[in-house]
């Protein structure tokens, strides 16, 4: 996809926030620190146009990036960031539960998972729930430059297997450090974007 404007359109911290418009969204979950925001700079080629840290925590809010108003990107806050009070956490469960169970707009969800860590209870949890939820759905290995290939591919295997990913899951590498992953995530969703 040739990328000409990319708008931070929305920073949500409530549903009454979120764009009201058709455009079809690809929603990127996954727990605190994944690299959901280093992935979408890597896909619409910025270097810190979506705000990451190295400290968990970053992304408190869900955020709407139109991509030339043809798809948003929706990235939310990670699950399982501890050091937010208990109050906090809540506050983004509801919204981002909101956001997963009703938003018309959701046209795909993206799971992102690293490659260094076994999937826990919540990343089981959002797995289950995408695979029941009736639209497309991808999942996301990240930060796969941080391993040596024997290493890196047994922790596939392992992942897959503790989530019970088949082979229609679709599965994606990915590395913002060794552009790994970009150009395959983009034929996916322009595919989906075909058959909507
Ligand atoms: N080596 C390496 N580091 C990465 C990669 N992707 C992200 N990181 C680093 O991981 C850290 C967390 O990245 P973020 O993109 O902020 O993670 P996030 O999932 O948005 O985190 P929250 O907003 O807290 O939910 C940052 O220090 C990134 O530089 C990758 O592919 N390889
Ligand atoms: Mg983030």
């Amino acid at each position: 996809m040739n990328i000409q404007n990319v708008e931070l359109e929305m920073t949500a911290g409530k549903a009454s926030q979120f764009p009201v418009d058709e455009i079809p969204e690809i929603a990127f979950a996954g727990r605190s620190n994944v690299g959901k925001s280093s992935l979408l700079n890597s896909m619409i080629n910025r270097k810190s146009f979506a705000r990451t840290s190295s400290a968990p925590g970053k992304t408190r809010t869900i955020n709407f990036y139109n991509i030339d108003k043809v798809i948003r990107f929706v990235d939310l806050p990670g699950y399982g960031y501890a050091s937010a009070s208990k109050g906090i956490q809540e506050g983004w469960l509801k919204v981002i539960d909101y956001y997963l169970n009703n938003r018309e707009n959701l046209k795909c969800l993206a799971l992102l998972l690293d490659v260094r860590r076994e999937p826990n209870n919540e990343d089981k949890m959002m797995f289950e729930f995408l695979k029941s939820l009736d639209m497309p759905h991808i999942i996301i290995i990240t930060k796969i430059d941080k391993l040596g290939r024997n290493e890196r591919n047994k922790n596939i295997q392992m992942i897959k297997k503790t989530l019970g990913v088949v082979d229609e899951d679709n599965v994606v590498l990915f590395s913002t450090i060794d552009k790994i992953g970009r150009d395959v995530l983009w034929e996916k969703i322009n595919n989906m974007l075909l058959y909507l």
